[in-house]
């Protein structure tokens, strides 16, 4: 299985800030934790880190047909960018959206997700838990289609 993760803006900032809302653990923390997740499962995993909308959306459209599935935190373009929603769309492949904090407890504008249209499922508020548990849920879903 071939998984994609993408985190959008900021995210490479991780640990420096606001530990209260994200940890203290830093962006690298992360990758090893979704590295170290994927290895395990014997997933073969990219990990892809953007501040820019229209990339997020290239390497959205770059999956098409290379990927299993995509493993999404859009950050700020969550709730903004209607063109991430449409390249989610477009691929078509299981989506799933993550979001280290809970974003339905914080400011009304992070209550809407674009990108998680179309998504199957998110995971808020875990972490980085739930990179873990958006990994495993991908995971069953492709051992259930190719069993
Ligand atoms: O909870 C999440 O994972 C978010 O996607 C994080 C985004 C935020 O805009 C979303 O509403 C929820 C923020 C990304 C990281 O921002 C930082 C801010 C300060 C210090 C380090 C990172």
């Amino acid at each position: 299985m071939k998984l994609l993760v993408i985190n959008g803006p900021n995210l490479n900032m991780l640990g420096i800030r606001e530990p209260n809302i994200y940890g203290r653990q830093d962006y690298n923390a992360l990758c090893d934790l979704i590295r170290e997740t994927c290895s395990d499962l014997g997933i073969q995993v990219e990990i892809y880190q953007s501040n820019h909308e229209g990339a997020i959306v290239d390497r959205i459209q770059q999956a098409y047909g290379q990927m299993d599935g995509i493993v999404i935190n859009p950050a700020a373009y969550t709730h903004t960018s209607v063109a991430i929603l449409d390249a989610l769309k477009s691929v078509a492949l299981p989506a799933v959206e993550v979001h280290l904090s809970d974003v339905d407890q914080r400011e009304a504008f992070r209550h809407i997700s674009y990108a998680g249209m179309a998504c199957e499922t998110r995971f808020k508020g875990l972490g980085f838990q739930g990179y873990v548990e958006a990994i495993r849920y991908l995971h069953q879903k492709y051992a259930k289609r190719s069993a």
